[in-house]
C-alpha cells in the first residue's frame, strides 16, 4: 500500500508515523506570531529527525471542548508553520482541518495532505478537497467537539463507525476525489466512551477490510488516562501499547506527539516480523 503525494510516494508497507504538531498561540511567549511558528517548525525538524514520516499540523480548532477559532485566524497560524517546514524537512505535511478555506490555505503554502475529523462534512468542503487533488484522511466523530462527550451512545461502535467511513468514502468518489487518495480513521475519542475505543482497538481489523489505509490516534487520549489513571504527561507506556495493538492489527499511520518512543517500538514489531 503507498500514499501518492504532488512531490512522492510514502511507503505503507511498513506503519509509519505521523508526529503531531500543534500550532497554538504560546502564552509564555512574547515573540508573536512569527516566534511561535519558527518554535513550531523547529519542533517538527526534531521529530523528522526522530522518524516521523508525516507531520500533522493543526491550529487546534477541532479540539474536543476547544472554543471555536476562525477560518482567518486559523489560516494566520498555520501558513508561516508550513511555509517554514516547507523550506527545510522532506517529508509531507498534512493539515489538521475541517475549514475548506484553511485546507486551500495549507496546501498553497505547501501542505500536501488533508487530515479531516469531520470526514469534508463542512459546507464546500468535498469540492474544495477535490480541486486540491492530495490525499484525505477522513475521520469519524459522532456530535461536535464541544458536546460530543456528553453521552455518546451507538447500536453497534465497530459497525456504526465503518458505516460512516463507506457513506464518506462514496460521498468523495461522488465529488471527484478518487479512492487512492483516501486514508480512513475510526477517529478514537471522538464521541466514544471508554468502552467504545475499547471496542474500535479490539476490532480495528475490519476498518482495514475497505482496502484503504489506516490511521489511528490515540496518543496520550484520555481512555488512557481514565483506565491507567494518569495524567496527559504519564500516558507514554499506555500510548506505547496501544499505538503496537493498533500496528499489529493493521493500521498503516499512526498520529502519535512521542514520535521517537513510537518508532523504536514499531522497530521491534518490524525486527520481529523479519525473523524465521
Ligand atoms: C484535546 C483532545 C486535544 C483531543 C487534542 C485532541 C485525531 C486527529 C485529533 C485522531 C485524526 C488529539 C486530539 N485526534 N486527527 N486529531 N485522528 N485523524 O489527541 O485521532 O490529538 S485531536
Amino acid at each position: 500500500m503507498r500514499l501518492q503525494f504532488p512531490l512522492g510516494h510514502l511507503d505503507l508497507s511498513r506503519p509509519v508515523v505521523m508526529g503531531i504538531l500543534n500550532v497554538t498561540p504560546d502564552s509564555f511567549s512574547d515573540g508573536g506570531q512569527d516566534a511561535d511558528a519558527a518554535a513550531a517548525a523547529v519542533r517538527g525538524r526534531i521529530m523528522v529527525r526522530e522518524g516521523a514520516a508525516i507531520l500533522d499540523v493543526g491550529g487546534e480548532s477541532t479540539r474536543p471542548g476547544a472554543a471555536p477559532v476562525d477560518a482567518e485566524d486559523e489560516i494566520a497560524r498555520v501558513v508561516p508553520v508550513i511555509e517554514a517546514l516547507r523550506r527545510t524537512v522532506e517529508v509531507p505535511i498534512s493539515i489538521d482541518s475541517s475549514k475548506p478555506e484553511v485546507m486551500a490555505a495549507a496546501v498553497t503554502a505547501g501542505a500536501s495532505m488533508i487530515n479531516d475529523v469531520n470526514a469534508l462534512r463542512a459546507p464546500g468542503a468535498l469540492e474544495v478537497a477535490a480541486g486540491l487533488g492530495v490525499p484525505v484522511c477522513m475521520m469519524h466523530m459522532q456530535g461536535e467537539p464541544r458536546t460530543m462527550q456528553t453521552a455518546p451512545v451507538y447500536e453497534d461502535v465497530v459497525s456504526d463507525v465503518s458505516q460512516f467511513l463507506v457513506e464518506r468514502v462514496a460521498a468523495c468518489e461522488n465529488a471527484g476525489i478518487p479512492r487512492s487518495n483516501l486514508v480512513l480513521d475510526p477517529g478514537f475519542g471522538f464521541g466514544k466512551t471508554v468502552a467504545h475505543n475499547l471496542s474500535l482497538m479490539k476490532h480495528l481489523r475490519r476498518f482495514c477490510e475497505a482496502g484503504l489505509p489506516l490511521l489511528v490516534g490515540v496518543s496520550r487520549k484520555s481512555m488512557i488516562g481514565t483506565l491507567l489513571d494518569r495524567p496527559v504527561d504519564e500516558r507514554l507506556a499506555g500510548s506505547l501499547s496501544l499505538a503496537c495493538l493498533a500496528a499489529a492489527a493493521g493500521a498503516n499511520i499512526l498520529r502519535v506527539h512521542d514520535v521517537r518512543p513510537t518508532v523504536d517500538a514499531l522497530a521491534m514489531m518490524a525486527a520481529v516480523d523479519a525473523a524465521d
